[in-house]
């Protein structure tokens, strides 16, 4: 649907007719006519001329934007204003405290036209110096910047995880909440987070506001209101909370679960139908009668769809597939089988293989895949091929016993700079599972890696591709790889794919997930654990694994050992 696209160049463009110090009554009609498409419940692709003419707020000059959009996916007069007012000054137009006069005077006199040369002015003292600036509005603007900072700022779902746990304990523990979750884009399981969003019932919301104002590890309190507040935590993440009525729960849920996207067809589908969707819950237009919202299901139902789980509201297909009683059957963080993407401390692990056989058996798993780094990692003091016969010694002699229960004696062998491998096929064939991954020369071309990636595939005793994108989130950007390719080579060569659950690598990234999905790639869950903290970071392979849409059947540690072996075996009896 265009209709959030085009209301945001409409914006953006109001934003620019400001700085450029235009006819108020023009900004205003672009702000209305921005306001009035994203929230028409109608696709606007759909509506005559004169169905656009009749919105609110749109005349014949902007239904002509609508349509020339619609038909060339651009706006000709955005283009030119865009042209006329130089970058970044939009940017500075979002800071809390500066208006577009005071942007332009900002560009005039300073040529500023970015947030940290605005704040270094602001240190110096010197937008007092511009016409209608003091110290009071100086100071906000710094504030504002600081707040400006703090949104843009996205955190890594494994660090905003455990404090958003950690404050939904303390709540529950500290204050007379009723109902408590976690909503926004965590609970969507999203690989980095804006904010932290929470909802919750309660008796007595006032005291609920008290408990989190005065919760430890808040820095500052943006908002404490009566049912309402905003934190930010000492890690600079905000966190937000709303206490509602019982009987509006489920539709809270589910409107601050977002995505945005989500929502937006939603209520797209309740106007459709003659309801009325909001926070508060679904009703009837006509006479404004309740019809659910209680809890999130009844929405769904009420709507006609099935269920549809938090990971997958992301308006990527799964409104039409509920609608269509066609929603995939999830994997589920119970039919994993084992960890395919271990380190013991033969490498850079810090567990012995007795530790890693007891945490196997606390993970009610079949099998573990000890998988240390071979000797190119010299860092990680990867294994030559004497120590992995010193090792898979000891692993055998480990398994003889256990009981209902095995280490896979595995290896996460380098793929080296040319696409060769650490060892040769005589010492691979001795594996049981082979996970090959780039640990060096990120900075190839294109072209270079994934040629490296694809002739490691080749190999016939290559089982896995781990962390196929090679980024660390908010650390190291992917190294540049042609996915596509990979995945049909993997689809082609019966390679499988990793999904690296340790929460800074998150790799595959799920649209890649729902690309392997499709042609017929099967993904690998590991955690790729150093130490006995990371295996419950499975929790978040399984939650990536389901954003990308995957069912028991795509991922390969969902098999009983026995299918797991003929299934690693099968891409070398191919070969032979
Ligand atoms: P984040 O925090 O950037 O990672 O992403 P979210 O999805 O958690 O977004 P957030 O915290 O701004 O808002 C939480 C949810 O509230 C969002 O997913 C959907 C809902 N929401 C917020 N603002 C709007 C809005 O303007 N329109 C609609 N329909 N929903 C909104
Ligand atoms: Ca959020
Ligand atoms: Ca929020
Ligand atoms: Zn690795």
């Amino acid at each position: 649907m265009k209709n959030l696209e085009i209301s945001a160049i409409f914006n953006k463009m109001a934003d620019l007719l400001e700085i450029k110090g235009d006819n108020p009554f023009r900004i205003r009609a672009y702000r209305k006519a921005a306001f009035n498409i994203e929230s028409l419940g109608r696709d606007v692709s759909l509506l005559s001329k004169e169905e656009l003419t009749d919105i609110p707020g749109i005349g014949e000059d902007l239904a002509g934007k609508i349509e020339e959009y619609l038909a060339t996916g651009g706006i000709g007069g955005y283009d030119r204003l865009k042209e006329q007012v130089p970058e970044g000054l939009v940017t500075l137009l979002g800071v809390p405290g500066l208006g577009p006069k005071t942007v332009a005077h900002l560009y005039d006199r300073y040529r500023v036209t970015d947030i940290d040369e605005l704040e270094r002015l602001a240190r110096e003292h010197r937008l007092v110096e511009l016409p209608g600036i003091g110290e009071k509005t100086e100071a906000d603007i710094l504030k504002g910047i600081g707040m400006i900072r703090r949104a843009s700022a996205r955190y890594p779902l494994g660090q905003a995880l455990p404090l958003a746990r950690e404050i939904t304990a303390y709540l529950a523990g500290q204050s007379p909440v009723g109902l408590l979750d976690i909503a926004g884009s965590l609970r969507r399981w999203k690989d980095t987070i804006g904010d932290i969003d929470i909802i919750a019932t309660s008796a007595d919301p006032g005291s609920v506001m008290t408990a989190f104002a005065h919760m430890p590890g808040v820095r500052e309190v943006l908002i404490k209101g009566p049912t309402k507040s905003s934190v930010v935590l000492k890690e600079g993440i905000q966190v937000d909370i709303r206490v509602v009525d019982e009987e509006s729960y489920g539709a809270a849920l589910a409107y601050f679960t977002g995505s945005k996207a989500h929502n937006i067809r939603l209520r797209e589908m309740a106007v459709k139908a003659g309801m009325k969707l909001n926070e508060y819950g679904i009703f009837r237009e006509r006479d404004d009668r309740r019809l659910g919202g209680k809890t999130e299901e009844e929405i769904y139902e009420v709507l006609g769809l099935q269920y549809v789980p938090p990971e997958l509201r992301e308006d990527a297909g799964e409104v039409e597939a509920a609608a269509g009683n066609s929603l995939p059957l999830l994997l589920e963080a119970a039919d994993i089988r084992g960890d395919l993407h271990v380190h013991s401390d033969w490498s850079d692990g810090n567990m012995n293989l007795e530790e890693l056989a007891m945490s196997m058996r606390e993970m009610g798993y079949r099998y573990m895949a000890v998988t240390d780094h071979s000797k190119g990692l010299g860092v990680a003091r990867g294994l030559n091929e004497e120590r992995i016969l010193a090792q898979r010694a000891a692993i055998d002699s480990l398994n003889r016993k256990l009981k209902g229960a095995r280490l896979l004696a595995g290896v996460e062998i380098n793929i080296r700079s040319d696409g060769s491998l650490d060892f040769d096929e005589e010492v691979l064939k001795t594996f049981d599972i082979v996970v090959a991954s780039v640990h060096s020369g990120f900075k190839q071309s294109k072209a270079q890696i994934t040629g490296r990636i694809v002739k490691a595939m080749k190999n016939p005793y290559v089982s896995v591709i781990g962390h196929p994108s090679g980024r660390l989130l908010g650390e190291r950007e992917a190294y540049e790889v042609d996915m596509e390719e990979v995945l049909a080579a993997a689809a082609e060569t019966g390679t499988a794919i990793e999904i690296n659950a340790y929460p800074l690598r998150l790799d595959l990234a799920e649209p890649y997930i729902r690309t392997a999905r499709e042609k017929g790639v099967t993904l690998a869950v590991g955690t790729d654990s150093h130490n006995r903290g990371q295996f419950a970071n499975m929790r978040y392979g399984v939650a990536i694994a389901r954003r990308g849409w995957l069912r028991k059947t795509d991922v390969l540690n969902t098999l009983g050992l026995k299918e797991l072996l003929s299934r690693l075996g099968s891409k070398r009896r191919k070969r032979i």
